[in-house]
C-alpha cells in the first residue's frame, strides 16, 4: 500500500482532569512526546492544530467538591487554572487549551449524541441500579464502597479495588453503602443509551487489527485482547446532575459519560481555535487528508482506539485516527506513581523549588520516557542527566565554541579553509542528523529521536577537543577558524533541534548566536551561519546540580513516605467498642489490686500462656496469663503488675488459674503490664 500523504494533522493530547494537580507522569507519558511531535511538524512547516483542554466532568470532581464543600465548577476552574498554567511554563505549545465546561462543548457534545440517536446508533437498555433512597438519587459507581470479592478490602469502590486493582462493578461488592448517606443502596430500574460496540467488532477488527498493524505494539496489543475478548455495547449516559445534559426530554435528570463528552471536547476546542483563527474546523476532522492522531496514556487507550472511533464512525462525517501513540506508565523511585498517596513530582512544585530547569526535566523525562514499557524517574537520574549530558556536552560544547570565537576572531564566524577527513566525518553526521530524529519521531520513538540530538552535541564535544584549537592557535590561525567556523555550525544546528525538544535553551542559544533557529528543512546544513556574522556573549545554558539540591527532593519523598506509613496505620486501626456503661456497685464488686511476680515457666504445649506465681499481699497464687508471646518467663519475674484477684478460679489447660494479671493493649495489638508509678507495697487496693 502507497503510504498515505496528508494535507495537515489534527494532533491531540489526552484532557486531564481538573480535579487535581498534574505530575511528571503525565508530562512523560503525554504531553511532552506530543509537543516535541507537533514542534517537529511545525519546524517541517506542516499544517498542525495541537488541541488539548481540562476534562471537567466527571464523579471524581463531584466527589472533591462535596468534600471541600464547593461546586464541580470552582474545583474545576481551580485546577483548569492551575494545569493551563503549568503546561505553558514547560513550554508545551497547543495551540488551544480549552475546556470540557465550555458553551461551544455543550453544543458539541449534545449535537453529536442527537446525530447518533437520530442515526439509530443507540440501544435503550433498561437495567437495574443502585439508588440511595435517602439522598434520592441513582449512584455512580464510585460513590458506593463496599467490601472487595477479589481481595477482601473493606474500602473497595464500586468500579475498582484500589488495592488490589481490580476492576469491579458496584454488584459485586460485598456489603456495598452509599457514600453520600452511609445508607444501603437499593437496586431500581433506570434507563440508558448504549453505544452497540458489539456490532463494530468487525469493522474494528479490520480498521486496527489488519490496517493499521503499524501502531505501537502496546496499543496494537491491548486492542486485539479487547477485540479478541468480544465488545460489549457501553452505556454513554449517566444519572449524574454533573455534565452535559442528554438531549432527550425522556432523559430528565440524566447526563452525557464523561467517557462520550470528553473525547468531543477535542471537537469543541477545535472549533474554538478555528473561529479565533480564520479556520475552518471540519478541515481538521472531515477532511480525508488531515491525520488525527491521539497522545495518550495506556489507560485511556480502549477509550481512544475503540469506543470514541465507533462514535466518529456512527456519526459518519468524522475521520478516525490514524494513530494513537499511547504511552506506558512512568514510576518514581522505584513506586507507583500515586495521587492519593502524594507521591508524585507536582508541575506546580517543581516549577516553585527548580526555577529555570523545565528544559532539564523534559530532556530526562524524554530520555528516560516509558515508550514501550513501564519507566521509573529518580533523582539521581535527573541530576546525572543534567550534570554528565547537558552541562558537560550540550552546554560545554556550545559554551567553548562561543568562548573560543570571542576569543580568537573577535566574536565574528571566521573563515572556513580546506576540510580535512575529520571536518568531514562531522559535516556528515550533521547531515545525517534530522535524517535519524525523522526516522525516530515519525515511529514516535522519542527516546531515540533525542539520542540522536545529544549525540550531535557529544560529536561536537569531541570534535573540539580532538582539535585542541587553543593549541592550535599558536601555530594555524586558519585552521582554528575552520574549526571553529564548523564548531558553530554545529551549534545553529543543535540550537534549531533544541526547538523541537528544549524550547527555553532554543532561545537562549539562538540568542547567543544571534541567529534565527532554522526549519527543517535547512537543519543538517552545515552553512546556516554565515562568514563574520557577529555573534553575542556567551551566557549559561545549564548549570550543575549539587547533591544537596537532590537530596531536599528525595527527602520530601521519604516524608511523604512517612506520612503515608503513618496512615496506613491509622486506617487500620480497630479501637476496640466502647462497653455498656456499669453501676458503681458493679465496679465495687472487682478487686483489684498491685501483686509481685515471684516465678514464672512457660505452660506446655501452648505458645500463649505463661504460669506465674504472684504475691498477692493476701496469700501467694497460682495465675495463667496469655501473655506468652509478648513476654519471656525472666522478663516478668520481679514485676509489680495490676491484677483482678476476685475473678472466680478457672482451669486454664489443666492449670487452675486463680485471678487475671491485667495489661492495657493499644490498637496495634501491642501489650503492656499496668504497672504502679511507685514502688508498692503487695496487696495495695486500686480503686
Ligand atoms: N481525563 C483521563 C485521564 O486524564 C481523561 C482523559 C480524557 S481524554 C478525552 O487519564
Ligand atoms: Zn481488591
Amino acid at each position: 500500500m502507497p503510504e498515505k500523504t496528508f494535507k495537515r494533522h489534527t494532533i491531540t493530547s489526552a484532557l486531564p482532569y481538573a480535579n487535581g494537580p498534574i505530575h511528571i507522569g503525565h508530562l512523560a507519558g503525554v504531553y511532552v512526546p506530543a509537543d516535541i511531535y507537533v514542534r517537529y511538524l511545525r519546524s517541517k512547516k506542516e499544517d498542525v492544530a495541537f488541541i488539548c483542554g481540562s476534562d471537567e466532568h466527571g464523579v471524581p470532581i463531584t466527589i472533591r467538591a462535596k468534600k471541600e464543600n464547593v461546586t464541580p465548577q470552582e474545583i474545576a476552574d481551580k485546577y483548569n487554572q492551575m494545569i493551563k498554567e503549568s503546561f505553558e511554563k514547560f513550554g508545551i505549545s497547543f495551540d488551544i487549551y480549552s475546556r470540557t465546561t465550555s458553551k461551544t462543548h455543550y453544543k458539541t457534545a449534545s449535537d453529536f449524541f442527537t446525530k447518533l440517536y437520530n442515526n439509530k446508533v443507540f440501544r435503550e437498555i433498561l437495567s437495574e441500579q443502585y439508588y440511595d433512597e435517602e439522598a434520592r438519587t441513582f449512584l455512580a459507581d464510585r460513590y458506593i464502597k463496599g467490601t472487595c470479592p477479589k481481595c477482601g478490602y473493606q474500602e473497595a469502590y464500586g468500579d475498582q479495588c484500589e488495592n488490589c486493582g481490580s476492576t469491579l462493578s458496584p454488584s459485586e461488592l460485598i456489603n456495598p453503602n452509599s457514600m453520600l448517606s452511609g445508607s444501603k443502596p437499593v437496586l431500581k430500574e433506570t434507563k440508558h443509551w448504549y453505544l452497540p460496540l458489539d456490532e463494530y467488532e468487525d469493522w474494528l477488527r479490520k480498521w486496527i487489527l489488519e490496517d493499521h498493524k503499524e501502531w505501537k505494539s502496546n496499543v496494537y496489543g491491548q486492542c486485539r485482547s479487547w477485540i479478541d475478548q468480544g465488545l460489549q455495547p457501553r452505556a454513554v449516559t449517566r444519572d449524574l446532575d454533573w455534565g452535559v445534559p442528554v438531549p432527550l426530554e425522556e432523559a430528565e435528570g440524566k447526563v452525557l459519560y464523561v467517557w462520550f463528552d470528553a473525547p468531543i471536547g477535542y471537537i469543541s476546542a477545535t472549533i474554538d481555535w478555528a473561529n479565533e483563527n480564520g479556520k475552518d474546523w471540519k478541515d481538521y476532522w472531515q477532511s480525508e487528508d488531515t491525520r488525527l492522531v491521539h497522545f495518550i496514556g495506556k489507560d485511556n487507550i480502549v477509550f481512544h482506539c475503540i469506543i470514541f472511533p465507533t462514535m466518529l464512525k456512527t456519526h459518519g462525517e468524522f475521520i478516525v485516527p490514524d494513530n494513537v501513540p499511547a504511552n506506558e506508565f512512568l514510576n518514581l523511585e522505584g513506586n507507583k506513581i500515586s495521587t492519593s498517596r502524594n507521591w508524585a513530582v507536582w508541575l506546580h512544585e517543581f516549577l516553585d523549588e527548580m526555577p529555570g530547569k523545565e528544559d532539564v526535566l523534559r530532556y530526562t523525562l524524554t530520555s528516560n520516557a516509558p515508550e514501550t514499557k513501564d519507566n521509573d524517574f529518580t533523582w539521581k537520574d535527573f541530576q546525572a542527566k543534567n550534570n554528565n549530558e547537558l552541562v558537560a556536552i550540550l552546554g560545554n560544547f556550545i559554551n567553548r565554541a562561543v568562548v573560543l570565537t570571542h576569543k580568537y576572531f573577535d566574536g565574528k564566524i571566521p573563515e572556513r579553509g580546506d576540510l580535512l577527513e575529520i571536518d568531514e566525518k562531522l559535516i556528515a553526521q550533521l547531515k545525517e542528523t534530522p535524517v535519524n530524529v525523522s526516522n525516530s519521531l515519525d515511529k514516535f520513538k522519542f527516546r531515540e529521536a533525542l539520542s540522536h540530538f545529544i549525540d550531535l552535541a557529544r560529536t561536537g564535544n569531541k570534535y573540539l577537543a580532538d582539535n585542541e584549537p587553543w593549541k592550535l592557535i599558536k601555530t594555524d590561525e586558519k585552521r582554528v577558524g575552520t574549526i571553529l567556523n564548523l564548531s558553530l555550525q554545529v551549534a545553529a544546528n543543535l540550537s534549531s533541534l533544541s526547538e523541537i525538544f528544549l524550547p527555553f535553551t532554543a532561545k537562549k542559544i539562538s540568542h547567543i548566536l544571534n541567529f534565527n533557529n532554522a526549519t527543517w528543512s535547512s537543519i543538517g546544513d552545515h552553512e546556516l551561519l554565515s562568514e563574520s556574522h557577529k555573534i553575542e556573549q556567551p551566557e549559561l545554558l545549564f548549570a550543575k546540580i549539587e547533591d544537596d539540591v537532590i537530596e531536599a527532593q528525595v527527602q520530601k519523598l521519604l516524608d511523604t513516605r512517612k506520612l503515608n506509613e503513618k496512615d496506613t496505620k491509622k486506617e487500620s486501626i480497630n479501637m476496640s467498642p466502647a462497653k455498656e456503661l456499669c453501676t458503681f456497685d458493679e465496679f465495687m464488686k472487682m478487686d483489684m489490686r498491685i501483686v509481685e511476680i515471684l516465678e514464672a515457666e512457660k505452660v506446655e504445649k501452648s505458645n500463649k500462656l505463661l504460669k506465674l506465681k504472684v504475691d498477692t499481699g493476701l496469700d501467694q497464687r497460682t495465675v495463667v496469663s496469655g501473655i506468652a508471646k509478648y513476654f519471656s518467663p525472666e522478663e516478668v519475674v520481679g514485676k509489680k503488675v495490676t491484677m483482678l484477684v476476685n475473678l472466680a478460679p478457672r482451669k486454664i489447660m489443666g492449670i487452675e488459674s486463680q485471678g487475671m494479671i491485667l495489661l492495657a493493649e493499644d490498637p496495634d495489638g501491642k501489650l503492656v503490664f499496668i504497672t504502679p508509678e511507685e514502688s508498692l507495697t503487695n496487696g495495695s487496693t486500686i480503686s
